[in-house]
């Protein structure tokens, strides 16, 4: 039986945490696989981080047409994608499509928080307790609970004294007229600021923009799909998907190989110009090879953006403050906005340099910097999510030791392929920390994770095992060649989300795997294919030698 409305004292195979890119392909790829599935999700409807995001510009990074699931021809022949970019509204009526193809929904429970799990050693099941005071049973728990999904704190100094309207891009939950004729702030400048500011600008009254750290925005030059094209992409799909599966960051690459100094300048000026047009990830920040392994590099790109940012700014002032110069190109994620730097020339917006005047507290109607007291009816915060293990330790796992994850990780992250973690039997994470899912097209690493879980569980279960769980040292060996690959990169220069830097007290860990989707999904591979090195099935472990066989895989 399949539905997650079984009783307390039914043992269903798999729970999945969230419906969601990854709980919707977990149900759909296990179900078929014929193992009973029950999903719970907190929200109340399907859809994940773009069921919350709803904030006023609001769409993906990623291009619509790679930004989708491949596992399903007709499906992908089926729907059409409106833009260049999908709005979140677009991307939630997909997911919402997807749950109907699939006939998804029955597989989940909506409104219902999963709050703690407990490994039960002798019954080797999960028992996982769920907000309404209910425990689920289940032989495998799988965490389909996102990436970012777990706001920040409100870190905000005096926030609790401001009384007018707040708001948090996040938790959106007002239309985007409430703030007409109002004096906004809005604190926070990552994607999720980036894109709302130029339509908040148009309607606010003021508009006070509080910037931490500026960000290289490039132009997202979005636009509608032609018909053409559309057709193009869907005669071609499943060689796109192929290539996307075996790239880099899990869009199809532009095959460049030359390195930033090999170019005359004039040269390396009219290729930035030509990527500049082009935009998205295969833009400026993918001009050269070397752009997020050396800083000189970096820099002439760096400063071909710099510059353009004083094109456009008009006050010399405000433009400087714009330049971001604290961090190379692309090592914390750039952002992609419609009009952001050319909405510093509206004469309602201004913008303050926390780094020069942070804020010291808030009043009843005000924020209060070192330099000066600035009056607002409405906040919007749009300041960030405690990224990968907000969401895991919103779970309250304790693992075979009596442990729980977030004291297991105390000193830092620790899994194996970002899947897996040992201690914690039965477990798996899809798009988990550790894995390709920080710097790549998310939706094609959920479904080689989803793929490769359900591929290990069967494994196991056709040899009659019901114990799977990552041994240290494969652990070991996984964390030492996530560190190794990010060590050669400016990303590991760079404080960000990336590394836990936005969140006091987090561990400086790096959340991800930056060696490419398509060399990861080859390890992964390979490792089904050797029996599962680091990975002990009912007590049983194939030598490891994880470091070798990451070398050998090109
Ligand atoms: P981000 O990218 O983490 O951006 C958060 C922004 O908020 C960033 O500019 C932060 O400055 C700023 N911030 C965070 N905390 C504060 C406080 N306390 N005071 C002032 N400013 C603050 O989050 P987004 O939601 O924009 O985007 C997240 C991802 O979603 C994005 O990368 C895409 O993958 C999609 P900082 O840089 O930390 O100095």
């Amino acid at each position: 039986m399949s539905s997650p409305s079984t009783s307390a004292a039914e043992v269903v195979d798999v729970i999945g945490v969230g419906a969601g890119f990854s709980g919707l392909y977990l149900a759909h790829r296990l179900t078929t696989a014929g193992w009973t599935f029950a999903g719970f999700e907190a929200g109340p409807s399907v859809g994940g981080t773009w069921f919350w995001n709803t904030y006023p510009g609001a769409r993906c990074d990623v291009e619509s047409i790679y930004y989708s699931y491949s596992f399903d021809d007709a499906l992908q022949q089926e729907w059409t994608w409106s833009e260049r970019f999908a709005p979140q509204a677009e991307i939630l009526s997909y997911i919402n499509h997807v749950a109907d193809r699939f006939d998804l929904r029955k597989y989940f429970t909506l409104n219902t928080r999963v709050v703690g799990a407990t490994w039960n050693a002798a019954d080797r099941l999960w028992e996982v307790r769920l907000d309404n005071g209910e425990t689920r049973r289940s032989r495998y728990l799988i965490s389909g609970a996102g990436g970012l999904s777990t706001p920040k704190d409100f870190d905000v100094p005096g926030l609790a004294n401001f009384t007018g309207l707040q708001v948090s891009t996040s938790r959106w939950n007002i239309a985007l007229d409430d703030l007409a004729g109002k004096r906004v702030a809005v604190i926070g400048t990552g994607s999720s600021g980036v894109q709302a500011i130029p339509l908040i600008a148009e309607v606010a009254d003021e508009l006070t923009v509080f910037q931490r750290t500026p960000n290289y925005v490039m132009p997202a030059r979005n636009s509608e799909l032609p018909p053409e094209q559309i057709q193009c992409i869907k005669d071609d799909y499943p060689a796109i998907r192929e290539e996307c599966r075996h790239s880099l960051g899990g869009i199809p690459e532009r095959p460049v190989a030359d390195k930033a100094f090999d170019v005359s300048d004039e040269e390396r000026q009219r290729r930035y110009e030509e990527a500049y047009k082009r935009s998205g990830f295969n833009g400026v920040g993918a001009e050269f090879v070397d752009l997020l392994t050396d800083a000189e590099a970096n820099r002439t790109a760096s400063e071909f953006i710099h510059n353009k940012i004083r094109e456009i700014v008009k006050d010399p002032a405000t433009a400087e403050l714009l330049v971001p110069k604290y961090h190379p190109m692309g090592a914390k994620r750039s952002c992609f906005g419609t009009d952001y730097y050319e909405t510093f020339n509206r004469p309602n917006v201004s913008l303050v340099s926390l780094r020069d005047e942070p804020i010291e507290t808030m009043t009843a109607n005000a924020i209060v910097t070192s330099k000066g007291t600035y009056g607002v009816d409405a906040v919007v915060l749009a300041i960030g999510f405690d990224a990968f293990t907000g969401p895991l330790y919103g779970l309250n796992i304790t693992g075979a030791s009596g442990k729980k994850l977030q004291d297991a990780w105390h000193n830092g992250v620790r899994t194996y392929l970002g899947l897996m973690t040992a201690d914690f039997p039965n477990f798996f994470m899809v798009g988990g920390p550790q894995s390709p899912a920080l710097a790549s097209n998310v939706v094609m690493t959920i479904e080689q994770a989803v793929d490769w879980i359900a591929d290990l569980i069967e494994h196991a279960r056709d040899s009659g095992a019901t114990l799977v769980e990552a041994t240290a040292e494969g652990q070991n060996d996984w964390v030492d060649i996530t560190e190794e690959t990010v060590a050669g990169t400016l990303y590991a220069t760079t404080d960000s989300w990336y590394r836990g830097s936005n969140v006091e007290g987090k561990p400086n860990t790096f959340l991800g795997y930056v060696g490419g989707v398509g060399k990861y999904r080859r390890m992964c591979t390979e490792i089904a294919k050797r029996g599962y090195p680091g990975v002990e099935i009912d007590g049983e472990a194939q030598s490891r030698n994880l470091g070798p066989i990451h070398k050998e895989i090109s």
